[in-house]
């Protein structure tokens, strides 16, 4: 096992400055509020152990946003985004460092720049000597999430994690995410996408341009979730640990209408919890993010993209049936 069993270490960062839609700052707690962690510790067996176990970034974050954060290269509130995501991936990284699998609950998904930039780090240290410390990052979502400041049409940073993170994109700059080093990077060759059905065109051609593996709303229709999940594992191979990402708005609005961009034909809730289940199963899962629940969204409540993301959260940490 690459994390210590039945060990977690949750962060929850609710945090919206990489979208420009009030209510994502709420994820967190409509989840928490919703009993998810009493879930993880009495239904399957997870020890939490009070503050060491249960980060709340909004307690422990000196900054959110910062008052002066004009645009970037395009990028919007640049800094308050860089800044978060450098607090959150130390965080994360003394998590799994620890040999705890890091479970973070959103927020909008520019926070996935430091939760998988901690969980990198740690799993190299951890690992020095061992042939795979470099993690592969599924992320399953409607969206890419790799445009670059140049590429983005939007400059919402929620639309860039995965360029900043394979070092697509860099800066220079001083704190806009000049905290990325190396050590906090993954190969554009361990990224498998699951649930693609909103790409911009700069990202089809990053995409293309790059090989990187992506499994759309096509593959899934054409192969079923099963092989579709047979192939990303065998892609990324049975000895690598494994970060999910995973953006509530890959499932169909049906199931998760709460939130920010939802997009029609998307994943029904089984095919969300089997993605998860099989990433479970495998035994290499180091990390797993659940982003963009928004409670502000919906007329009829949250209720239920609420219990969708329970249920994700739950099956990405090995609950089943029998
Ligand atoms: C678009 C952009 C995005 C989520 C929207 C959208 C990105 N490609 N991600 N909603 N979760 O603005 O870059
Ligand atoms: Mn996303
Ligand atoms: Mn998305
Ligand atoms: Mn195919």
């Amino acid at each position: 096992f690459l994390s210590n069993p039945k060990e977690l270490g949750i962060t929850l960062v609710g945090f919206s400055g990489g979208q420009a839609k009030p209510g994502t700052d709420a994820g967190p707690t409509v989840l928490t509020d919703a009993g998810l962690l009493t879930q993880l510790s009495d239904d399957l067996g997870y020890t939490l152990r009070g503050d060491d176990t249960v980060r709340d970034f909004n307690n422990l974050s000196s900054e959110r946003f910062k008052s002066n954060d004009p645009p970037v290269r395009g990028m919007k509130n640049p800094r308050s985004v860089s800044a978060v995501t450098e607090q959150i991936s130390e965080l994360v990284y003394t998590q799994a460092r620890e040999g705890r699998l890091a479970l973070t609950l959103g927020g909008d998904h520019s926070i996935a720049i430091g939760t998988v930039s901690g969980v990198a780090r740690a799993i190299r240290e951890r690992y020095p000597d061992r042939e795979h410390n470099k993690i592969a990052v599924i992320w399953v979502d409607a969206h890419a999430d790799i445009n670059t400041p140049e590429t983005s049409d939007s400059g919402n940073i929620h639309g860039m994690p995965v360029s900043f993170l394979t070092g697509l994109a860099t800066s220079n700059e001083p704190g806009i995410f000049d905290w990325l080093r190396d050590e906090h990077r993954i190969s554009i060759h361990k990224l498998v996408y699951i649930g693609l059905r909103d790409v911009d065109m700069g990202e089809k051609r990053i995409l293309r341009e790059n090989g990187i593996k992506a499994f759309s709303m096509h593959d899934i229709d054409r192969h079923g979730i099963g092989k579709v999940m047979d192939s990303a594992l065998e892609y990324i191979g049975s000895e690598t640990p494994i970060h999910l990402s995973f953006d509530v708005d890959a499932l169909d609005p049906m199931w998760a209408p709460s939130t920010g961009t939802p997009v029609r034909g998307g994943l029904t809730l089984r095919e969300g919890d089997f993605i998860c289940e099989a990433v479970a199963e495998t035994g290499q899962c180091v990390g797993v993010d659940l982003v963009e629940v928004n409670p502000q969204l919906v007329e009829g409540g949250v209720g239920d993209t609420v219990r969708a993301g329970v249920s994700l959260v739950r099956c990405a940490l090995g609950d089943t049936l029998l």
